[in-house]
Order: structure tokens, then sequence, then C-alpha cells
């Protein structure tokens, strides 16, 4: 998978996509990864990307152009471009296997107070916000989207590390998991789990999955209902 990223902070990208799994990926070529500095796409002296809103208000939002032209630049046929915005659809587990199955992106992050509508109308396939809360920029959530779309691709997470077992895979949350030692501070590992009886295993974790959604997030219970 190859995926462009539009930023005027380049250098944050430095660092979290460089380690660990995202890093064998991209050294496997599993993952392509380029950071394009908005700015580069600005040629008056100032290379300006911002400007006033029209019909006043504070702050600034990013301008047309240098957008257009870097997304007809970067952008091949099938790449999907992606908005990254508080108003976005809210990115989640099943969206990062959406994505990990839809070839190249391009994510354009934002900065200000935000884009340009026409930026929107125009350019974005998809515009994807990574929660209620507003970030100085668009470059962490670009990296959370990146980082939980490669670890789905083929080939990245070895057998060991399946992401068929975990966390909104059946839409609910994990259940609880222990390691050695089988005793801790007087803190006993459930029996089950030392029982070797698969099968009970299995029922004692379906239900603990369970009981926990619905404890924590019942919102997802109703959606996988
Ligand atoms: C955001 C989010 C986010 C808003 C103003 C960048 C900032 C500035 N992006 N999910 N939450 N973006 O807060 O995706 O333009």
């Amino acid at each position: 998978m190859k995926i462009d990223v539009l930023t005027l902070f380049a250098g944050m990208f430095a660092g979290p996509l460089d380690e660990s799994i995202i890093r064998r990926a991209r050294d496997a070529g599993l993952l392509k990864l380029a950071i394009h500095n908005l700015r580069d796409y600005a040629h008056d002296r100032h290379k300006t990307v911002d400007d006033k809103p029209f019909g006043g208000g504070p702050g600034m939002l990013l301008k047309p152009e240098p957008i257009f032209e870097a997304v007809e630049k970067l952008a091949g046929e099938k790449t999907r471009v992606i908005l990254l915005s508080p108003s976005g659809r809210k990115f989640n587990q099943s969206i990062a296997r959406e994505l990990a199955e839809a070839g190249d992106l391009l994510l354009i992050t934002g900065h200000y107070e935000g884009f340009d509508e026409r930026i929107r109308q125009e350019l974005a396939d998809d515009e994807l916000s990574i929660g209620d809360y507003v970030l100085t920029n668009g470059a962490l959530p670009a990296m959370v989207v990146i980082d939980a779309v490669t670890r789905l691709l083929p080939g990245v997470l070895g057998d060991d590390q399946s992401s068929q077992e975990e966390s909104f895979s059946e839409g609910l949350l994990e259940y609880p998991q222990y390691t050695r030692p089988a005793e801790f501070r007087g803190m006993k590992v459930p029996e089950v789990l030392l029982s070797g009886n698969h099968a009970e295993i299995a029922r004692w974790r379906a239900e603990q999955a369970r009981v926990r959604t619905q404890e924590r997030r019942p919102d997802l219970i109703r959606k996988t209902e």
C-alpha cells in the first residue's frame, strides 16, 4: 500500500512511524509512506497556504490552490483522498479494515480553523475524525489512521500477533488476559484459564468480553444486535 500525507508539519511524522511494526512494514515494502510539505505547493514569496475567512470570523483557513495542486500531482486514478477533520465520520476498526483493502491513500491533514470548503467538495473521497476534540493540526490523526491501517495489511502482523482475536474484531471489547506468575501479590489468575479445557476457556472469554462491553460500551452491543 502507498500512503501519501500532505502536511505543514512533516517533522511530526519522524519517530512514531519509524518504530516497531510500522518500521518493519516499511522495510518489507508492505507500506510505502511519503510525507509531503504543503508549502512546496505555494509559489508566492511567502509560500502562503492560508488566508482569512470570507464573512469574517476568527483564525485562518487553508487555501484551495496549494492543496488542489498537490492532490492533482500526487493522487493516482485509484487513490482514495481522505481529509482529516473533526467533522469527518468517526474513525474505527471497521473503517481501518475498509481502508486496508482500499489501495493507495492520500491523507490531507488540517491546520488553522480548517479547510476552504471547495477542498472538501471537489477533492475529498472521504473525511475522517479520530474523535470529538480539537487538535492543533491533523498530523496526529493521520498517524493514527496510518498505524491502525498498516497493521491490518497482509503480512504485517505475524500469525502470533493476529488481528483476529482483538478488541472490536467481533465488535466487542477484549476479554481479560493474564500471563505468569499465576499468583501475584495474592491476586490469582482465574482457575478456568489454568484448566487446559479450551472449550471452557473460550466460553469464559466470550462471556467476559460480553460483560465488559455491556458495562463499558453498551453502544457496541447495540451495534452488533
Ligand atoms: C481532527 C480530529 C482535528 C481541527 C483544527 C486541525 C484539527 C485544525 N482531525 N480528527 N479530531 N483537527 O482536531 O481529525 O485544523
